[in-house]
């Protein structure tokens, strides 16, 4: 289980409320950053009219995108459409892997840098371009030697090492679809991703660093395959890292550092049609059965490597890290294909914010003089609480752009990030997307859009998003409603995997004919959107819709507060009522004066109705491996409901402490 975030939004009892009434939480957020004349004068896109050409002819637009990478063979269509299922650039043919890496290395670019790895303990090395090419044409064939071919699944285990990027280009380039599976997860959930997907075989490493400690991996791994529980894999490939102790089962598992070296470098990358399958990525649901997401080749490729240029406005000299795992979509799209279709030089860090000390993320922007960084609000307000000594110890001059994702991103977290890390200078994207959408699709374009701090601001040129109510009307400004997308795109998913009727289902029968990602999002006055949430995380207090986000945004705008999340209980009187789950800054004393203010200060920032039933101090906010935050669990907790799935816990400690923390009644 992933997340309460991927609930099925069918399986929601009741809409976000009235959504003919105005949402009550209005944003009080009105300062503008509009682009500084230096950035708009070198952006990639600042001619405002692509907004209107990409509308007049969406097709025509994505082509044009699309006609930036090489194929091997022209599409005869652009888009074919039988909803809810598109086929984008029907009988082109082109492979992932030539567009990432072949064809920059053909144009001279072959000594460029492809990534700065950098290992939690402070080994380093440096990936050009063909080194890259060279080490995934290894692994391919290395791929093929243990019996992959075309079509098969791989299933890819690994922390952030070389091996990683290296194993899922090798994937791509002999048309064996990946499935990734966080390095994080069990070794359960391991198992049943790689049933649900038919992995032949699984790609491992003994284990990774995380906080000074080595975290086994390949242990995991045996114990999802024990007592031959799971039938379709064949070789288990084992990549070098920790140097501990494992395991190795004879005929089954083999080591990288045996097999891959060793290989031919003759290995041409397969032509694929544009759409077959690039890979499955798993999303929990509601029921316990996570979703395979299907993301096929052309399409996708199209999206990530258009939004990635255009998005980050990245330029042939840029250094750029997405602080993410590539365990994550997240990873794919933009540590993974969006920079390498560019030919862009990234960072890709293994371990943990704060080790061996806060200033981890810093000394790595100075060391490579990194010039674009993407990172998750829940980073960001972890490095809030920290301080901002940490980044001031270190030159971040380099930074010329910040990027957000995840989740709505608090104005003070967007003014923290903006002021201590981007220097006041740095534009800020809050780039809203999902799993599903595959790449960006609400977005500030940095050298045309004048920024607000906690909105993703408009679609992308290209992009047909609105908001609308329960019988699917757009709503007036200040009203919230259901972000729908109106057209297909083309980094869409295609379906889940072998079940065509949940996909059906899950996001085209609430509006048909619409895509549902099941975010609530309303448009202030001047077409901005403000993202609200989940429909689920979005409260109804006595027949008024309130937004846990904007709850949490007042909260965290207290100078002792550091992170926030906010859950709706049920209430007999108002139906159903807020209850705050607060982590001080270091150094603040819990007290019940402070709940009290707190509660104030909600009702001061947002109004009466917005103020918690109860204020609940923790030391630490309870989150999925992703780092976004489980108001699911908080909501049992606060209900003292028995615990649901708690396996996507970072960890799970947490939740002791708060129950302890709630049973003794610290609570206001
Ligand atoms: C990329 C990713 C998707 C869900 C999505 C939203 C939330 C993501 C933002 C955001 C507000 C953002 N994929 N979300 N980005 N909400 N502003 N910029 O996170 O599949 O793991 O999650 O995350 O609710 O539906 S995901």
């Amino acid at each position: 289980m992933r997340d309460e975030k991927r609930m099925a939004p069918v399986e929601r009892e009741s809409g976000p409320g009235g959504t003919s009434q105005a949402i009550e939480a209005l944003s009080t957020e009105d300062r503008h950053f509009p682009p500084s004349e230096a950035f708009r004068a070198q952006a990639n896109v600042a001619d405002p009219d692509v907004y209107a050409r990409a509308a007049a002819d969406p097709e025509g637009y994505w082509a044009e995108q699309a006609s930036q990478l090489d194929w091997f063979a022209p599409w005869q269509t652009v888009l074919d459409w039988q909803p809810p299922f598109a086929r984008w650039f029907d009988g082109g043919r082109l492979n992932v892997a030539h567009n990432c890496l072949d064809r920059h290395v053909a144009n001279g670019l072959g000594d460029k840098v492809a990534y700065y790895w950098e290992g939690e303990p402070g080994d380093r090395k440096v990936i050009t371009f063909s080194g890259l090419l060279d080490d995934v044409r290894r692994c391919a064939n290395a791929l093929k030697a243990l019996g992959v071919g075309k079509g098969d699944r791989v299933a890819i285990y690994l922390p952030m090492i070389v091996e990683f990027p290296v194993a899922v280009l090798a994937c791509a380039r002999i048309g064996a679809p990946h499935t990734v599976v966080f390095g994080g997860f069990s070794a359960d959930s391991l198992r049943d991703r790689i049933n649900d997907a038919g992995a032949k075989v699984v790609i491992t490493a003994d284990g990774g660093y995380r906080r000074g400690k080595t975290v086994a991996l390949k242990p995991q791994v045996d114990a999802a395959l024990a007592d031959g529980a799971c039938p379709s894999v064949r070789h288990v490939l084992v990549a070098n890292r920790t140097g501990d102790a494992v395991g190795m089962v004879a005929d089954r598992d083999v080591w990288w550092d045996d097999l891959v070296p060793g290989q031919e470098l003759d290995c041409p990358a397969e032509p694929m049609e544009s759409e077959d399958l690039l890979y499955l990525l798993y999303t929990s649901g509601t029921t316990a059965k996570p979703k395979g997401i299907v993301h096929t080749t052309g399409g996708y490729l199209t999206g990530v490597a258009s939004t990635f240029r255009s998005v980050f406005d990245i330029k042939p000299d840029d250094v750029y890290w997405c602080a993410a795992d590539i365990g994550w979509v997240t990873g794919h799209s933009y540590i993974v294909y969006g920079p390498l279709a560019n030919g862009t030089t990234g960072v890709l860090y293994e371990g943990a914010p704060d080790f061996p000390d806060p200033a981890r993320w810093w000394e790595i922007v100075e060391r490579y003089r990194v010039t674009v960084l993407y990172a998750a609000p829940t980073a960001i307000r972890a490095h809030m609480k920290w301080g901002a000594q940490f980044a001031q110890k270190h030159d971040l001059s380099s930074l010329r752009l910040l990027g957000s994702v995840g989740e709505p991103i608090n104005p003070e977290a967007w003014i923290w990030y903006h002021h201590h890390i981007g220097g006041d200078r740095a534009p800020i994207v809050d780039t809203w997307w999902q799993t599903e959408t595959g790449a960006i699709m609400i977005s500030p374009l940095p050298g045309i859009t004048d920024l607000k701090p906690g909105s993703s601001t408009i679609a992308l040129p290209g992009i047909d998003a609105a908001i609308v109510d329960e019988a699917g009307k757009p709503v007036g400004p200040n009203e919230g409603g259901y972000l729908v997308i109106n057209k297909p795109w083309p980094s869409m998913l295609r379906g889940i995997y072998g079940d065509d009727k949940r996909y059906r289902e899950t996001y085209w029968s609430r509006f048909p004919g619409r895509y549902f990602p099941g975010d609530g999002a309303r448009y202030d006055g001047d077409g901005y959107t403000w993202l609200l949430g989940r429909v689920d995380d979005v409260m109804n207090v006595s027949g008024h819709r309130l937004s846990t986000t904007e709850i949490e945004s007042a909260l965290v705008s207290h100078e002792l507060v550091a992170e926030a999340a906010v859950v709706g209980v049920s209430d007999p009187i108002s139906g159903e009522a807020p209850v705050a789950f607060v982590t001080l800054r270091d150094g603040s004393a819990v007290s019940k004066e402070l709940g009290e203010t707190l509660r104030q200060h909600v009702a001061l920032k947002i109004g009466a109705i917005a103020r918690p039933k109860s204020v609940m101090f923790t030391p630490d906010l309870p989150k999925t491996r992703s780092g976004k935050i489980m108001r699911r669990l908080l909501r049992d907790i606060a209900a003292d409901r028995p615990l649901g799935d708690t396996t996507t816990l970072a960890d799970a400690g947490v939740v002791d402490l708060i129950r302890d923390a709630s049973r003794s009644g610290k609570e206001e």
